[in-house]
């Protein structure tokens, strides 16, 4: 069944918010043929994900989706049959309303993903609000009682094709200015700012083995200069301490990021949409949470934690959870790094069965389309 769509996409900061309702968005027209508007409140943050975006334009259309700019002062619509609230974005009391005279929409919150056990017992529930309308929460999540994952269609052979390729990983890189040394482990570092970094970037540029670390531009860049004594880096530049080569990325299109991390051996993740990607991508990975107010994240952090390693051999287990807590918590993370390189081969298997496992289930589209088909 053919529907329309809005979501609403309110960017609080970074990438995350319009990271994925711009990749769900492409995915509702893509695999479901469903037409979809996706309002953005910051046109800037969308073309870093879609560079051949306008900032400017009030409406454009991108990858088969509508990209409307969402203006403060809202100019009345038609409300869509499904209209989604991306992480409880306030949407204009103006198409509220108009929601209300339109009885048939679907309102629907869509939360951010957690691996904690309430999520099941809170996702589908309906909420009604004071205008007679029901909102319901939609929670994306690990088990069948969730939303799901997202994850496109032909993602997992898609990705194996281009890991079984290393003429067209290298080629990739080289795209982004990386000349693949074939003795170095590639690990690509996409993270919020941590004081300790340079902790792990000396222990890397000591060890026998040679790194290639890639950065894509953003926030960490700080921490790295500081431990270079340098500033100003910029993408193309590259600096060889020790072992350790450091080179810049591009901030490149969501499809291009998957490429990369595809290419690594270890990811070094953030937030939500990259967090997923890297498990995706089904190499070992670590996550850089987004921190909450009073520590509410690391609730979160454990219960992923706890699901990710339930299967995990118990040294394997303890030497990625002390390496993810020090991370997170600004510690030291020279000294829990050893253990994860020799928990390699352990860790390396994992990540390639966590990411079969999970293909395996519904993806959030396909639950979300699901889910409204029986309502609508
Ligand atoms: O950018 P993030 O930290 O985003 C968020 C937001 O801060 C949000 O408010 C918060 O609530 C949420 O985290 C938990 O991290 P995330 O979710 O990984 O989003 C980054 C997006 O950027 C993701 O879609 C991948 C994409 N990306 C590219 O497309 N190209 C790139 O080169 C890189 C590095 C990332």
């Amino acid at each position: 069944m053919k529907n329309t769509w809005d979501i609403f996409c309110s960017v609080v900061d970074n990438y995350g918010d319009i990271g994925v309702t711009w990749r769900l968005a492409r995915q509702l027209v893509a695999e479901h043929g469903q037409a979809v508007r996706l309002w953005v409140d910051d046109l800037r943050a969308f073309v870093r994900l879609c560079p051949d975006a306008d900032a400017q334009a009030d409406s454009q259309w991108r990858q088969g989706v509508e990209v409307r700019a969402w203006h403060r002062d809202w100019r009345p619509v038609e409300p869509a049959d499904v209209v989604i609230e991306a992480f409880a974005c306030h949407l204009p009391p103006a198409y509220v309303e108009a929601m209300a005279l339109r009885p048939g929409s679907l309102w629907l919150n869509l939360e951010y993903l957690s691996a904690e056990d309430w999520v099941a017992g809170c996702h589908g529930l309906a909420s009604p609000q004071s205008n007679g309308l029901s909102k319901y929460f939609f929670f994306p999540g690990f088990g069948d009682d969730t939303g799901g994952l997202l994850r496109e269609r032909d993602l997992p052979a898609t990705r194996q094709v281009f890991q079984a390729d290393r003429q067209a990983q290298a080629a990739f890189l080289l795209g982004l200015g990386v000349q693949r040394r074939p003795d170095a482990r590639l690990i690509s570092l996409f993270s919020y700012e941590n004081p300790a970094l340079g902790g792990w970037l000396q222990r890397l540029s000591e060890e026998a083995e040679a790194t290639q670390l890639l950065v894509p531009e953003g926030r960490v860049l700080g921490d790295i200069e500081t431990w270079l004594g340098t500033d100003g880096l910029r993408a193309g530049d590259c600096h060889q301490r020790g072992a350790l080569g450091i080179h810049v990325l591009p901030f490149v299109e969501q499809d291009d990021y998957d490429r990369l991390l595809w290419c690594c051996d270890f990811n070094v993740v953030r937030g939500e949409d990259s967090f997923l990607r890297a498990q995706w991508a089904a190499r070992p990975l670590l996550w850089h949470i987004y921190q909450q107010e009073e520590g509410a994240h690391w609730a979160k952090l454990e219960a992923f934690l706890d699901l990710y390693l339930a299967d995990l051999d118990a040294d394997a287990a303890a030497a990625l959870s002390a390496f993810w807590r020090a991370w997170n918590a600004g510690e030291a993370l020279a000294p829990a790094w050893p253990a994860v390189q020799r928990a390699w081969p352990a860790l390396s298997r994992h990540a390639e069965h966590w990411a079969r496992q999970w293909a395996a289930r519904g993806d959030l589209a396909a639950k979300l389309v699901q889910f409204c088909t029986t309502r609508l």
